[in-house]
């Protein structure tokens, strides 16, 4: 018997699907489409276990829809602009371009030896100028629609990387990607006005719901942070007596608490506070400035910290009852959030109490919930009770009512209105370095910015081979002079080039769309082959992107869509986040020296029990610790299931209608079972049902009917193409010993004969008085109390024994109950 040898059969495999095209769809309309999509790799070096988790979930995806009779499209490109290509090549001395596409090869050559069924004539690469082009038309028409402009603002400064970051690259405080401590700066920069649509962002997420996991649902919720309240104006009365032109607007989402406002609190860094500050007062309040400057965002938003701030020396007057407040500068109060400005409610709010507190500022409650009065307790109230010392709100209880009735009030009086804030603010889309794709946009000293026209996209970047590249706080762009010099595409006059890159989050937010018409030259996607392809049946890949990536490519997903180039919404139905690789309970880190080698493992077992051994680790979402699993087990497995195979190879294909019945009603159990488990995306159970039925099946060769029994035939095909989705190679063995034409992935999924589901039977007759009164349909090993009772339950005998007592019941089970009245 011809074992199976792991290394021979990868390389014929290999060859045979790209000799075939096994995996490119024909896209021709005699099946269902299906696109299968992960999320698309960084070069950054060659696969790792954290790949072979994530891919080998898509891969089972993909397989078992193709298997089902779809036409499936399942891609892979590079996500190949950004920081690790570029801080690699500064250590290096070489150019990010080598690096990215030397790291690419390898990560090709990784890929299909790890049998992943992917399209390759779909490959694409977002540092590709034929890719990056239509990056820079996407950017154009953002900008045409008013969705993309330039402002000065503080933005989040790397020290380290020397570029700015979006909010969602600052975890807790430090750079996302190397964990220096983020400062603030000021500069001019690009930003996408993703603001614009966070309404939707929320409402589609109706869409959503039951395709994409709950949690990454409520990480985008509270991301994009809806707020409902009101704006409210406050004149300010300044040192000299008069009052500033403007009245200054606060968020509030207890609008119901503005009899109880007793001081106002406006963020240090906001250009008002700078404004406004009394003279006597201005030294404190630079010196304060200057140390919320340096303090952190965790720290300023932690809730046990102190609540510093400074007086301005001026009021804010509160339009409801005329009362004057001291305005305040404090740092917990945000300067990016609402309006940068809040009225101090001590009694309600417990930032405001505890400031109140440290600051000696009166408390006034105004909202009697029966609790202790915060100004004794040091605890503010925020439940409903009643209105008190609040006009026109007195007496009122709930505080859905109060709400209502002030923001009419202030509508009214025109000092507020009911608004909506949100968390989310608009993406920062500059960055200050060179590899990423170039702004299409020339700054004219007569024209003022100017779009690249079409015909010259795209704006390629300069080669800067051998130049510095080391990051300075400007783009090294500028420093490609040849470059930058342009002629102005409106006046003609010397201009210069936007010297900043996009964020590669841009890159990443539509590569999707390409994937359908790669190569398309008359715009970034052909309408139609989105149509026929898209939304994405399932998408797969790590949670560490529920925020960032999800939420740009749907918001790219919805721009285009009011472009009309889509007609959906939402990109993608459905969502696996994998979960990851660990070791001995931990990341796998070089420090801790617990790394595991994908390429070694496989080099040992072989790609198909690798991949076995992750499906069969857990559920797809849950981590797998690599000192917990058998590759060595898992190899054993499928060496059963390829002595399966061959066993059964030289007995001829009959029909298995006449086959042995017990092996037949557990392999159409199994099919049953695993059709709903892969659907369910239960992967892992998947394969353990595959075990249990090669099992069952070596017994049945072993000790049983025999290998020459066509039922045994049945469950080794069975076997062969549910296993194909976890173990491509070892099944194409499998399927060509089985005496079939290559490929097993272009088999049938196989299908479960419903009459062979039903569990096996008898039938019991129960008699009363020695005369049959009723029949029962039991299992074959049912108990005799357990029949006694139901035969007793029975209609037909209830009606024959007509309320008489019982004397003696014979239970002969399965076939026989005969009961005897008094
Ligand atoms: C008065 C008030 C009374 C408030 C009360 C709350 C309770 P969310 O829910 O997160 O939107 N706030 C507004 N802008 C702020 C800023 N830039 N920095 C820090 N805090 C700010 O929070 C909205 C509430 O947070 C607002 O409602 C405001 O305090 C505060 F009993 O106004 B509230
Ligand atoms: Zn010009």
């Amino acid at each position: 018997v011809r074992r199976y040898d792991a290394a021979a059969a990868q390389q014929r495999w290999q060859a045979h699907w790209a000799e075939h095209g096994t995996f490119t769809p024909a896209d021709d309309d005699s099946r269902e489409r299906r696109y299968v999509l992960d999320m698309f790799p960084y070069p950054s070096g060659d696969l790792h276990m954290g790949h072979a988790e994530a891919f080998v979930m898509g891969d089972v995806v993909a397989r078992r829809l193709k298997l089902q009779g779809y036409d499936v499209m399942h891609p892979i490109g590079w996500d190949s602009f950004g920081l690790p290509a570029e801080n690699a090549a500064i250590q290096r001395g070489s150019h990010p371009a080598d690096w990215t596409y030397a790291n690419i090869e390898t990560q090709a050559r990784s890929f299909k030896r790890y049998g992943l069924s992917l399209d390759w004539s779909r490959r694409l690469h977002t540092s590709d100028p034929e890719y990056y082009r239509w990056t820079q038309w996407l950017f154009l028409r953002f900008r045409e629609r008013g969705l993309a402009y330039r402002k000065d603002s503080a933005v989040n400064w790397c020290p380290q990387d020397q570029t700015v970051l979006a909010n969602e690259q600052v975890v807790q405080g430090l750079c996302e990607r190397c964990g220096a401590t983020v400062t603030k700066r000021k500069l001019n920069q690009w930003y996408f006005k993703i603001t614009d649509y966070a309404d939707r962002l929320l409402d589609d997420m109706a869409q959503l719901e039951g395709g994409w996991p709950d949690r990454v649902l409520t990480m985008q919720r509270n991301w994009i942070g809806r707020s409902e309240g009101a704006h409210v104006d406050f004149a300010i009365e300044l040192a000299d007596g008069t009052r500033r032109a403007e009245p200054v607007r606060v968020f509030t989402t207890r609008p119901d608490t503005l009899h109880g406002a007793c001081f106002f609190v406006v963020a240090p860094e906001a250009d008002l506070a700078a404004e406004v500050v009394a003279p006597e007062h201005r030294p404190a309040f630079e010196a304060y400035l200057e140390r919320t400057n340096k303090a952190t965002e965790i720290e300023r938003q932690s809730t046990d910290r102190p609540k510093t701030g400074v007086f301005l020396g001026v009021h804010a007057v509160n339009p409801v009852n005329g009362e004057r407040l001291p305005v305040y500068a404090a740092d917990y109060v945000l300067a990016d959030y609402g309006t940068g400005a809040v009225m101090g409610v001590p009694a309600h709010d417990q930032r405001d109490l505890d400031f109140a507190r440290a600051h000696d500022l009166p408390v006034r409650m105004v909202i009697d919930t029966g609790e202790e009065d915060p100004a004794v307790s040091g605890v503010a109230t925020s439940g409903d009770g009643t209105y008190v010392s609040s006009g026109e709100l007195d007496g009122l209880s709930d505080k859905a009512a109060g709400v209502r009735t002030i923001i009419e009030a202030l509508e009214r009086d025109g000092v507020g209105s009911g608004t909506v804030t949100y968390r989310l603010r608009d993406w920062l889309l500059s960055r200050q370095r060179f590899w990423g794709c170039p702004i299409p946009i020339v700054h004219c000293p007569s024209c003022g910015e100017v779009p690249v026209p079409d015909d010259q996209l795209p704006v390629r970047l300069p080669d800067l081979r051998g130049a510095d590249l080391a990051p300075k706080g400007t783009s090294p762009l500028a420093a490609a002079t040849d470059w930058v010099d342009v002629d102005c595409p409106g006046c003609g006059g010397a201009a210069k080039r936007d010297t900043d890159t996009m964020d590669t989050f841009v890159d990443s937010s539509w590569y999707f769309f390409r994937y359908c018409s790669p190569g398309y030259e008359g715009g970034p996607f052909d309408p139609e082959d989105v149509r026929r392809w898209m939304p994405v049946a399932q998408y797969v890949g790590g949670v560490e992107h529920a925020i960032l990536h999800l939420l740009y490519m749907r918001f790219f997903t919805k721009v285009l869509h009011d472009m009309g180039l889509v007609d959906f919404d939402e990109p993608m139905r459905r969502l696996l986040n994998q979960g990851q690789v660990i070791n001995q309970g931990r990341s796998m880190s070089k420090s801790l020296g617990n790394g595991v080698d994908l390429g070694a493992q496989i080099d040992e077992f072989g790609v198909d029990a690798i991949r076995t051994t992750v499906v069969f680790a857990g559920p797809p979402e849950d981590d797998i610790d690599w000192a917990d699993v058998s590759p060595a087990g898992s190899l054993k497995f499928l060496q059963r299931a390829h002595r399966l195979a061959a066993d059964v190879a030289s007995e001829p294909g009959v029909d298995p209608a006449g086959g042995d019945l017990a092996l037949r009603r557990t392999t159409h159990k199994t099919v049953a079972e695993v059709t709903r488990l892969v659907e369910d995306q239960r992967f892992n159970v998947v394969v353990a049902r595959v075990m249990e039925l090669v099992n069952a099946t070596r017994k049945a060769i072993d000790s049983g009917p025999g290998a020459a029994d066509p039922a045994v035939r049945e469950a080794v095909e069975a076997v062969t193409v549910v296993l194909s989705v976890v173990a491509p190679y070892v099944t194409e063995e499998m399927w060509e010993l089985l005496g079939h034409e290559p490929s097993v992935a272009e088999a049938s999924w196989p299908v479960a004969d419903p009459a062979l589901l039903v569990a096996e039977s008898v039938t019991c007759v129960v008699q009363v008085k020695g005369k049959v009164r009723g029949r029962l349909e039991v299992a074959p090993d049912i108990g005799e109390d357990e029949l006694r009772a139901l035969a007793l339950a029975d209609p037909g005998v209830q009606r024959a024994l007509g309320g008489a007592e019982i004397r003696t019941v014979i239970v002969r089970a399965p076939k026989l109950v005969s009961i005897v009245p008094a």
